[in-house]
């Protein structure tokens, strides 16, 4: 394979709803650019993208598939994205690397909730948009009205370059305004007649292109002049307006497809070698210390693995974008995140699970390596000249689905913990952990489907059964006010004995807040406790009653109380206790005794001081079609939500709540039956609240049976 330049590449994401259309497109572009001599069919389960036994049997790619084709002297790396949310690290890793999104459109469904979602991450990456309104071989599709949806939602920069004469069953023509031709495919598919525009068709065509024209011309000054004087546009002036307007966003070109019949497909492969622009044409990416990368092949050598897999057979497969300089194979390389040295063995370009060994690959190209020792997702290598340079990591959105995983077996738990550890060190949006707190092991991820993906991985290729079950709140206990307790501990039953006596006052803890002036404080110590919030300690002993040594001892005693909450076990937070008196004995008094004895004195003023459960709140978004906004929001309320506003957001309303984290497991598959996936969230952790008081109790009994079944 001959290496190209950087101005003879061109990097694209297939991004869109599920069922748009992307692998079949894939398929499509790869035949045409002569990649392959014959499609697959996702039906036939043998397209070059969908590649993986899941995806076989799902019938929907669940990972990003990297592919290339060639197409007028270009490369045109693809990398083809899941459209299932669930999946969206895929995509956001995906758009990071790609210099121009084709945003592929299901004409039968118009903009569905996955064009919307995946609109937003291409909007937020910065990168140019293409159309494609595919499916137009289906009896139901619905050219003008899914043109007139993307309008409304994506704004007036969308702008059509094509339109089919005849969408639906028999679809076989289209008009291309850029060229003012007919387009008309065969039965079935394939090499195109062009011809002139036939008279049925004529002053529609002129209208729009008349349209399109100056629309192009309001691009760029120099070109409005030109069309002031000449009322037209050439090809080539277009062309440059196209470049122009899609580099600043502010054109959304609209092509046609029939993926399916391989119809109008090398049209938009040819739109695509002419006009997006090369990775040396757009901005490139920022170094943490702000240095920027735009694909020179002058620079020294840098590059940015967006995407690590482990492929059967063969291990771990890194996936990279060159953004400076030349890779070359047996490159001796540098990991700045991880401050080691890699040996950049073997270069590939890859086409699904196929390879084929490269020598060179330069800057805006993107390959793949092998069994890189220590580098994962968003790390840089660098040649030894640059060593330092990091290049800012891609920003994932955070989980919105947990859940609580054990091997069937205890005696697997801990071969599953570090399975499920390297499935999340590929995929930057799982999170795997135990949590010592709940005591659980917890697995975090985008969704039901995203979680049972890796059970999947877990159960049919590592052969171990597991379980999900419902992970526990970490909820947290305080006091709401002042209460006061003593207590001794004594314990003198011959040998050495234990004494000690404790009395204390605990209030709760604001910041700011004055002290009490019952007792003198003689010194004090406040604590920031590892799960958030504080715990001060008040010495507000006068004559000696404690000895200052046993007071430490006291702060470990009220601490596992803190650790292990009176109320439910669960962590205690922003609480003051002041130890104003207490007891010793010469002799069998010791740390021991003042531990037992604080951590009872606390305990019992704890229970006498208005103790409150606290639970997790979290910020939620939820963006639902507005025929649907009566069920979420019935739902919401029906989960203790408390709505803090709403807004519109094109044809969908956009829904901030804050929901307490109990009322949301499971919430992405509720609202997904709610609104037949119509609808997304994201959550953030916002705060701690109180429970409400039936809740407390109900919590109460639940902690004091478990104690009952632990004794
Ligand atoms: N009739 C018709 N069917 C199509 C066309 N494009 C794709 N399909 C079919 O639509 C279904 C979904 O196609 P895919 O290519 O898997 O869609 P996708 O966008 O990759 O879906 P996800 O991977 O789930 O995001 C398959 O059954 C395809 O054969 C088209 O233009 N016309
Ligand atoms: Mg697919």
């Amino acid at each position: 394979m001959k290496v190209f330049q950087t101005n003879e590449i061109r990097n694209i994401a297939l991004i869109g709803g599920a069922k748009s259309g992307k692998t079949t497109l894939a398929e499509a572009m790869l035949f045409e650019g002569g990649v392959i001599s014959r499609r697959g069919s996702v039906e036939d389960k043998n397209t070059v993208s969908d590649y993986r036994p899941i995806e076989l049997e799902r019938q929907n790619s669940v990972s990003a598939s990297i592919l290339y084709t060639l197409f007028d002297n270009k490369k045109i790396n693809i990398i083809d994205t899941p459209g299932f949310d669930d999946f969206c690290g895929e995509v956001i890793s995906a758009l990071r690397v790609a210099d121009t999104a084709v945003m592929v459109i299901n004409s039968q469904n118009g903009v569905e909730v996955g064009t919307e979602i995946t609109w937003r991450y291409s909007t937020r990456a910065e990168k140019p948009v293409i159309f494609a309104i595919n499916h137009l071989d289906q009896e139901h599709a619905n050219f003008e009205d899914t043109f007139r949806q993307m309008k409304q939602q994506f704004g007036k920069n969308v702008a059509l370059m094509q339109y089919p004469v005849n969408a639906g069953s028999g679809f076989n023509a289209i008009i291309d305004l850029l060229k003012m031709k007919m387009f008309k495919f065969p039965q079935g598919g394939g090499k195109p007649e062009i011809t002139d525009i036939p008279a049925s068709e004529k002053s529609k065509a002129e209208e729009m292109y008349t349209t399109l024209v100056e629309e192009l011309a309001s691009k760029d000054e120099s070109l409005m002049e030109i069309f002031f004087d000449k009322g037209t546009l050439s090809e080539e002036q277009m062309q440059t307006a196209l470049k122009t307007g899609l580099i600043s966003r502010t054109i959304f070109p609209v092509l046609c497809t029939c993926a399916k019949q391989d119809m109008g497909v090398a049209r938009l492969l040819e739109f695509i070698a002419g006009n997006v622009p090369a990775p040396d044409e757009i901005p490139g990416v920022k170094t943490k210390d702000g240095k920027a990368l735009n694909c020179k092949v002058t620079d020294p050598a840098s590059a940015f693995i967006f995407k690590t897999s482990v492929e059967q057979h063969l291990g771990e497969i890194s996936y990279f974008k060159v953004y400076a300089g030349e890779i070359t194979e047996a490159l001796d390389m540098i990991n700045p995140n991880r401050q080691s040295k890699e040996r950049v063995s073997q270069i590939f370009i890859v086409n699904g699970k196929n390879r084929e060994k490269v020598e060179k690959l330069v800057a805006g190209d993107i390959g793949a390596t092998i069994k890189l020792k220590n580098s994962y997702t968003n790390n840089t290598l660098n040649s030894p000249k640059n060593a330092d340079d990091i290049i800012e990591p891609t920003v994932f959105p955070d989980p919105k689905f947990r859940t609580a995983v054990k091997a069937r077996s205890t005696a697997d738990d801990e071969k599953i913990s570090s399975i499920l550890n390297e499935l999340a060190k590929m995929d930057p949006t799982l999170m795997m952990g135990y949590s010592r707190e709940l005591k659980q092991m917890i697995l975090q991820g985008q969704g039901e489907l995203h979680l049972n993906l890796a059970k999947w991985h877990v159960e049919t290729l590592e052969k171990i059964p597991i379980e999900y079950y419902a992970p526990r709140i970490p909820y947290r206990e305080t006091i709401t006010k002042p209460a006061k307790s003593m207590y001794r501990h004594k314990k003198q039953s011959g040998g050495s004995g234990q004494f000690g006596e404790v009395h204390m006052m605990i209030q709760p803890y604001r910041e700011g807040m004055a002290d009490q002036n019952d007792f003198p404080i003689r010194g004090r110590d406040v604590i920031e406790l590892e799960w958030g919030g504080k715990l001060q300690m008040n010495n507000c002993i006068v004559g000696g009653a404690i000895d200052a040594r046993f007071l430490p001892a006291i702060l470990k005693g009220v601490m596992e109380k803190m650790e292990e909450g009176p109320l439910t076990g669960s962590y205690a937070r922003d609480i003051v206790f002041n130890v104003y008196d207490g007891k010793m004995h010469p002799v069998d008094s010791n740390e021991i005794s003042f531990k037992l004895a604080g951590r009872n004195a606390f305990k019992e003023a704890f229970k006498n001081a208005g103790p409150k459960i606290l639970e997790p709140i979290y910020d939620v978004e939820v963006i639902v079609p507005e025929d649907k906004m009566g069920e979420v929001m019935t739902d919401l309320q029906g989960r203790r939500a408390v709505i803090m506003g709403m807004d519109s957001e094109g044809n969908y309303q956009k829904i901030l709540a804050k929901v307490p984290l109990a009322e949301l497991n499971r919430y992405s598959t509720a609202l997904s039956s709610l609104t037949s996936g119509r609808a997304t969230y994201g959550m953030k952790f916002a705060e701690y609240a109180q429970v409400p008081g039936d809740i407390q109790d109900k919590l109460l009994k639940a902690y004091e049976e478990q104690e009952k079944d632990e004794e």
